[in-house]
Protein backbone atom coordinates (compact mmCIF):
# COMPACT_ATOMS: atom_id res chain seq x y z
CA UNK A 1 0.00 0.00 0.00
CA UNK A 2 1.23 3.17 -0.94
CA UNK A 3 1.29 6.86 1.40
CA UNK A 4 -1.80 8.65 1.99
CA UNK A 5 -3.72 9.79 -1.22
CA UNK A 6 -5.16 13.10 1.06
CA UNK A 7 -1.93 14.04 2.39
CA UNK A 8 -0.56 16.79 0.46
CA UNK A 9 1.81 20.35 0.91
CA UNK A 10 1.39 21.74 -2.11
CA UNK A 11 -1.41 22.75 -4.69
CA UNK A 12 -1.36 25.01 -7.65
CA UNK A 13 -4.68 27.13 -8.84
CA UNK A 14 -5.41 29.40 -11.18
CA UNK A 15 -7.22 32.64 -10.75
CA UNK A 16 -10.62 32.70 -12.98
CA UNK A 17 -10.37 35.28 -15.57
CA UNK A 18 -13.21 37.78 -17.38
CA UNK A 19 -13.50 34.76 -19.69
CA UNK A 20 -15.00 32.36 -16.74
CA UNK A 21 -18.23 33.40 -17.26
CA UNK A 22 -18.44 32.04 -20.54
CA UNK A 23 -16.86 28.38 -19.43
CA UNK A 24 -18.54 25.76 -20.22
CA UNK A 25 -21.48 23.72 -18.80
CA UNK A 26 -24.13 20.99 -19.82
CA UNK A 27 -27.24 23.09 -17.86
CA UNK A 28 -27.32 26.52 -18.50
CA UNK A 29 -28.33 27.99 -15.07
CA UNK A 30 -27.05 31.41 -16.10
CA UNK A 31 -23.76 32.65 -16.27
CA UNK A 32 -21.34 32.68 -12.85
CA UNK A 33 -21.25 36.08 -11.67
CA UNK A 34 -17.82 36.97 -11.80
CA UNK A 35 -17.11 38.85 -8.72
CA UNK A 36 -18.52 36.05 -6.20
CA UNK A 37 -16.94 33.64 -8.74
CA UNK A 38 -13.70 35.49 -7.72
CA UNK A 39 -14.88 35.45 -4.10
CA UNK A 40 -15.24 31.64 -4.01
CA UNK A 41 -11.99 30.87 -5.33
CA UNK A 42 -10.04 33.37 -2.79
CA UNK A 43 -12.30 31.61 -0.35
CA UNK A 44 -11.22 28.08 -1.47
CA UNK A 45 -7.24 28.86 -1.63
CA UNK A 46 -7.65 30.10 2.02
CA UNK A 47 -9.29 27.27 3.08
CA UNK A 48 -6.63 24.91 1.21
CA UNK A 49 -3.79 27.37 3.48
CA UNK A 50 -5.64 26.85 6.37
CA UNK A 51 -5.09 23.16 6.43
CA UNK A 52 -1.87 23.29 6.25
CA UNK A 53 -1.12 23.53 1.72
CA UNK A 54 1.19 26.00 0.46
CA UNK A 55 -1.02 27.29 -2.54
CA UNK A 56 1.10 28.98 -5.65
CA UNK A 57 -1.69 30.95 -7.78
CA UNK A 58 -1.35 31.59 -11.47
CA UNK A 59 -2.36 33.96 -13.37
CA UNK A 60 -6.17 34.28 -14.96
CA UNK A 61 -5.97 32.80 -18.89
CA UNK A 62 -8.55 34.49 -20.52
CA UNK A 63 -7.97 32.58 -24.13
CA UNK A 64 -9.28 29.44 -21.90
CA UNK A 65 -12.79 30.29 -20.05
CA UNK A 66 -12.37 26.83 -18.16
CA UNK A 67 -8.75 26.94 -17.16
CA UNK A 68 -9.42 28.00 -13.58
CA UNK A 69 -10.36 24.21 -13.14
CA UNK A 70 -6.50 23.20 -13.19
CA UNK A 71 -7.12 19.63 -12.15
CA UNK A 72 -8.29 18.78 -16.08
CA UNK A 73 -5.47 19.55 -17.84
CA UNK A 74 -2.46 17.56 -15.52
CA UNK A 75 -2.32 14.79 -13.04
CA UNK A 76 0.30 15.14 -10.55
CA UNK A 77 2.40 12.93 -8.19
CA UNK A 78 5.40 14.14 -6.02
CA UNK A 79 7.50 12.61 -8.07
CA UNK A 80 6.04 13.32 -11.76
CA UNK A 81 3.71 15.17 -13.48
CA UNK A 82 1.58 13.52 -16.26
CA UNK A 83 0.46 16.32 -18.87
CA UNK A 84 -2.94 15.35 -20.26
CA UNK A 85 -5.53 16.36 -23.53
CA UNK A 86 -8.00 17.81 -22.45
CA UNK A 87 -11.52 16.57 -23.70
CA UNK A 88 -13.50 19.22 -24.66
CA UNK A 89 -11.89 21.34 -27.52
CA UNK A 90 -12.08 24.29 -26.25
CA UNK A 91 -10.20 23.12 -23.62
CA UNK A 92 -7.19 21.27 -25.52
CA UNK A 93 -4.57 24.07 -25.31
CA UNK A 94 -4.41 24.37 -21.24
CA UNK A 95 -2.05 21.63 -21.32
CA UNK A 96 0.39 23.25 -23.18
CA UNK A 97 0.35 26.67 -21.16
CA UNK A 98 0.70 24.80 -17.83
CA UNK A 99 3.46 22.67 -18.81
CA UNK A 100 5.80 24.83 -18.29
CA UNK A 101 4.75 25.49 -15.05
CA UNK A 102 5.05 21.87 -13.87
CA UNK A 103 8.46 21.24 -15.89
CA UNK A 104 9.41 24.19 -13.00
CA UNK A 105 8.29 22.21 -10.48
CA UNK A 106 8.62 18.09 -11.03
CA UNK A 107 11.06 16.43 -11.81
CA UNK A 108 10.10 14.23 -14.01
CA UNK A 109 7.31 15.24 -16.49
CA UNK A 110 5.47 13.14 -19.24
CA UNK A 111 2.81 13.51 -22.18
CA UNK A 112 0.20 11.88 -22.74
CA UNK A 113 0.55 9.44 -25.94
CA UNK A 114 -1.41 8.90 -28.66
CA UNK A 115 -4.73 10.80 -29.65
CA UNK A 116 -6.99 10.06 -27.27
CA UNK A 117 -8.32 12.54 -24.42
CA UNK A 118 -8.09 12.57 -20.97
CA UNK A 119 -9.67 14.69 -17.62
CA UNK A 120 -8.10 14.62 -14.73
CA UNK A 121 -11.59 14.75 -13.11
CA UNK A 122 -11.84 11.58 -14.63
CA UNK A 123 -9.23 10.24 -12.22
CA UNK A 124 -9.37 8.67 -8.41
CA UNK A 125 -6.24 8.32 -6.90
CA UNK A 126 -6.85 5.75 -3.59
CA UNK A 127 -4.03 4.08 -2.16
CA UNK A 128 -3.92 1.05 -4.29
CA UNK A 129 -4.82 1.61 -7.68
CA UNK A 130 -5.40 4.73 -9.51
CA UNK A 131 -9.34 4.63 -11.50
CA UNK A 132 -9.59 6.22 -14.59
CA UNK A 133 -13.34 6.64 -15.81
CA UNK A 134 -14.61 6.85 -19.20
CA UNK A 135 -16.98 9.93 -19.94
CA UNK A 136 -17.36 12.28 -22.71
CA UNK A 137 -14.05 13.90 -22.00
CA UNK A 138 -12.39 10.44 -21.44
CA UNK A 139 -12.10 8.24 -24.17
CA UNK A 140 -11.27 4.53 -24.12
CA UNK A 141 -7.75 5.65 -26.35
CA UNK A 142 -6.59 7.97 -23.86
CA UNK A 143 -7.23 6.00 -21.20
CA UNK A 144 -5.42 3.14 -22.31
CA UNK A 145 -2.40 5.61 -22.82
CA UNK A 146 -2.52 6.85 -19.02
CA UNK A 147 -2.68 3.47 -17.66
CA UNK A 148 0.20 2.62 -19.31
CA UNK A 149 2.06 5.92 -18.51
CA UNK A 150 1.27 5.09 -15.15
CA UNK A 151 2.04 1.95 -14.98
CA UNK A 152 5.36 3.10 -15.86
CA UNK A 153 5.54 5.59 -13.21
CA UNK A 154 5.03 2.43 -11.30
CA UNK A 155 1.50 2.69 -10.32
CA UNK A 156 -1.68 0.56 -11.03
CA UNK A 157 -4.30 1.95 -12.79
CA UNK A 158 -7.66 0.31 -13.77
CA UNK A 159 -10.40 1.93 -16.48
CA UNK A 160 -13.53 1.97 -14.99
CA UNK A 161 -17.18 2.79 -16.91
CA UNK A 162 -19.18 5.26 -14.70
CA UNK A 163 -22.85 5.39 -14.54
CA UNK A 164 -24.17 7.66 -17.30
CA UNK A 165 -24.86 11.58 -16.89
CA UNK A 166 -22.02 12.30 -15.12
CA UNK A 167 -19.28 14.75 -16.61
CA UNK A 168 -16.32 13.36 -14.64
CA UNK A 169 -15.77 10.01 -12.32
CA UNK A 170 -15.31 12.50 -9.40
CA UNK A 171 -18.03 14.63 -10.02
CA UNK A 172 -20.25 11.44 -8.29
CA UNK A 173 -17.99 10.80 -6.05
CA UNK A 174 -14.86 11.25 -3.93
CA UNK A 175 -12.26 9.79 -1.16
CA UNK A 176 -13.24 11.82 2.53
CA UNK A 177 -10.47 9.52 3.87
CA UNK A 178 -8.03 7.04 2.13
CA UNK A 179 -9.72 4.10 1.92
CA UNK A 180 -13.53 5.70 1.82
CA UNK A 181 -15.66 7.19 -0.54
CA UNK A 182 -18.46 9.94 -0.68
CA UNK A 183 -20.45 9.13 -3.64
CA UNK A 184 -23.97 9.73 -5.61
CA UNK A 185 -26.09 6.28 -4.99
CA UNK A 186 -26.16 5.61 -8.79
CA UNK A 187 -22.10 5.48 -8.57
CA UNK A 188 -22.34 3.87 -5.19
CA UNK A 189 -24.40 1.17 -6.86
CA UNK A 190 -22.22 0.67 -9.53
CA UNK A 191 -19.58 -0.84 -7.15
CA UNK A 192 -16.68 0.35 -8.96
CA UNK A 193 -14.39 0.83 -6.33
CA UNK A 194 -13.63 -3.07 -4.43
CA UNK A 195 -10.96 -1.49 -2.31
CA UNK A 196 -13.26 1.32 -0.92
CA UNK A 197 -15.75 1.84 1.79
CA UNK A 198 -18.44 3.90 0.48
CA UNK A 199 -21.05 6.94 2.62
CA UNK A 200 -23.73 7.52 0.30
CA UNK A 201 -24.74 10.79 -0.37
CA UNK A 202 -28.29 12.01 1.24
CA UNK A 203 -31.21 12.12 -1.84
CA UNK A 204 -31.42 15.43 -3.34
CA UNK A 205 -27.82 16.34 -2.77
CA UNK A 206 -26.05 14.65 -5.06
CA UNK A 207 -24.08 17.72 -6.31
CA UNK A 208 -22.17 17.72 -3.08
CA UNK A 209 -20.40 14.54 -4.33
CA UNK A 210 -17.02 16.45 -4.98
CA UNK A 211 -15.89 16.86 -1.85
CA UNK A 212 -11.75 16.85 -1.10
CA UNK A 213 -9.73 15.58 2.02
CA UNK A 214 -7.08 17.52 2.43
CA UNK A 215 -4.76 16.20 5.49
CA UNK A 216 -6.99 16.72 8.30
CA UNK A 217 -10.17 18.30 7.03
CA UNK A 218 -13.13 17.55 4.56
CA UNK A 219 -14.11 20.50 2.65
CA UNK A 220 -17.72 20.32 0.89
CA UNK A 221 -19.83 22.93 -1.00
CA UNK A 222 -22.10 25.03 1.63
CA UNK A 223 -25.72 24.09 1.12
CA UNK A 224 -25.92 20.49 1.29
CA UNK A 225 -26.82 19.95 5.16
CA UNK A 226 -27.59 16.30 5.75
CA UNK A 227 -24.35 15.91 4.21
CA UNK A 228 -22.57 18.37 5.84
CA UNK A 229 -24.48 16.78 9.21
CA UNK A 230 -23.74 13.17 7.97
CA UNK A 231 -20.11 13.35 7.99
CA UNK A 232 -19.66 15.38 10.90
CA UNK A 233 -21.54 12.74 12.96
CA UNK A 234 -18.94 10.16 11.60
CA UNK A 235 -16.41 12.69 12.60
CA UNK A 236 -15.07 14.18 9.79
CA UNK A 237 -13.73 18.22 10.49
CA UNK A 238 -16.04 19.54 7.58
CA UNK A 239 -15.01 22.57 6.24
CA UNK A 240 -18.39 24.67 4.19
CA UNK A 241 -17.62 26.20 1.12
CA UNK A 242 -19.14 28.94 -0.65
CA UNK A 243 -19.68 27.26 -4.38
CA UNK A 244 -22.65 28.28 -5.68
CA UNK A 245 -20.96 30.03 -8.87
CA UNK A 246 -18.57 27.77 -9.25
CA UNK A 247 -21.25 24.89 -9.62
CA UNK A 248 -22.74 26.60 -12.71
CA UNK A 249 -19.90 25.41 -14.55
CA UNK A 250 -20.20 22.12 -13.58
CA UNK A 251 -17.77 22.39 -11.30
CA UNK A 252 -16.65 21.31 -7.21
CA UNK A 253 -13.62 20.96 -4.84
CA UNK A 254 -11.17 18.47 -6.83
CA UNK A 255 -11.20 20.76 -10.11
CA UNK A 256 -9.57 23.45 -8.83
CA UNK A 257 -6.47 22.61 -7.96
CA UNK A 258 -3.61 20.45 -8.53
CA UNK A 259 -2.58 18.31 -5.31
CA UNK A 260 0.74 17.01 -4.26
C1 LIG B 1 -15.79 21.87 -17.97
O1 LIG B 1 -16.89 21.55 -18.43
O2 LIG B 1 -14.74 21.42 -18.42
C2 LIG B 1 -15.75 22.87 -16.83
N1 LIG B 1 -16.82 23.79 -16.96
C3 LIG B 1 -15.84 22.15 -15.51
C4 LIG B 1 -14.67 21.28 -15.23
C5 LIG B 1 -14.81 20.54 -13.96
N2 LIG B 1 -13.63 19.81 -13.68
C6 LIG B 1 -13.58 18.70 -12.96
O3 LIG B 1 -14.60 18.14 -12.59
N3 LIG B 1 -12.39 18.17 -12.73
Amino acid sequence: MRNSVTSFTQALVRRPGESAIHGLRVVDRGAPDLALLRREHAGYVDTLTRVGVTVEVLDPLEPYPDSMFVEDPALVFPEAAIMLRPGATSRRGEADVLEPVLRATFRELVSLPGHGSADGGDVLLTPEAIYIGLSARTDAVGAAALAQVLASLGRRAEVVTPPAGVLHLKTACSLVEDHTLLATRAMAEAALFPDLDVIVVPEGEEAVANALRVNGAVLIADGFPKTAALLARRGYDVRLLALDEVMKLDAGLSCMSLRW
